[in-house]
């Protein structure tokens, strides 16, 4: 049998009464001769093939969560810019009362009425005649009496519902047409209810009186000051890196799982609070 020498990809004569063309013998005829792969090879070819998905996938899978990261980030400081102004431009409110400790008493019931954080306060307000009750306040009173099964709805994501209304229903922002923000908008609970979601699916949680809050989430150490808002008092001076409190807006991360006690305070025993994302991060780490 015939065999010619076969040349490689740079051109060079790979000696012999034949040639390889990486893995092939070829013949003087034309035809092509394959040999087959050894056990070994095909082990190391797999191997090699496994390492390099695993790698694309870890790097998809950061891009990916890093990509929900800032996208939550994005939605809270949205969320924050409507409701912080709010919440501060109640210390130029004007109300008639003695002490200045009366006043910020008048002062949060106002911001508590306005931002309410749970269905309960919304009952409450809702019991009251219009009256006595500011422009956001009766949209939250329409709403309430517009809810058929109220004890279901009470039952799961009322912060994040009660958020929603304050941004979306008529509240303090009447934002009916807020375009930019009706992307993050669901129904995690399914109960006719919406709320917004962060970008693992998670409801937008709301404290309007987060005295618990640790930042960074683990460090023990509470971020905001025990003196009220409102009140014609400072920060204590050995703490508070927040200053006075504010409403936390907070997403629960990747895990899903919140962590909090309804005064923002980590749970006991639970990691969940570590990878919260909150609209104070920013200025917490500075
Ligand atoms: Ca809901
Ligand atoms: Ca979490």
């Amino acid at each position: 049998m015939m065999f010619e020498l076969h040349r490689n990809r740079t051109g060079q004569p790979l000696g012999g009464g034949f040639l390889f063309d990486d893995i092939g013998v070829r013949f003087k005829n034309g035809g092509l001769f394959r040999r087959a792969f050894s056990l070994t090879e095909l082990l190391v070819s797999v191997s090699v093939i496994l390492l390099l998905a695993s790698l694309t996938t870890a790097v998809v899978s950061g891009a990916r969560s890093s990509h929900r990261r800032t996208a939550t980030v994005s939605l809270l400081a949205k969320l924050d810019a409507i409701v912080a102004p709010q919440f501060v431009s109640y210390a130029g409110k004007t109300v008639a009362t003695g002490s200045a400790e009366e006043r910020g008493e008048a002062l949060r019931a106002m911001a508590a009425g306005d931002l309410p954080d749970s269905w309960t306060a919304v009952a409450e307000l809702a019991a009251k005649p219009d009256a006595e009750l500011t422009p956001p306040q009766r949209a939250y009173k329409a709403v309430w009496e517009s809810v058929d099964h109220k004890s279901v709805v009470m039952q799961e994501n009322e912060s994040a519902e009660c958020l929603f209304m304050i941004i979306m229903q008529g509240g303090i922002a009447d934002c009916l047409d807020c375009r930019g923000l009706k992307p993050d908008v669901g129904d995690q609970d399914g109960d006719s209810m919406p709320e917004f979601l962060d970008s693992w699916g998670s409801p937008v949680g709301f404290i309007l009186w987060p005295s618990g809050l640790e930042l960074p989430a683990g460090k023990g150490e509470r971020y905001f000051s025990a003196d009220l808002p409102f009140d014609p008092v400072m920060p204590s001076a050995e703490g508070a890196a927040g200053g006075l409190m504010r409403p936390l807006l907070v997403s629960a991360g990747p895990d899903r799982d919140y962590g909090l006690a309804a005064d923002a305070s980590p749970l006991p025993d639970s990691f969940g609070a570590r990878d919260n994302i909150t609209n104070f991060d920013e200025e917490a780490i500075r």
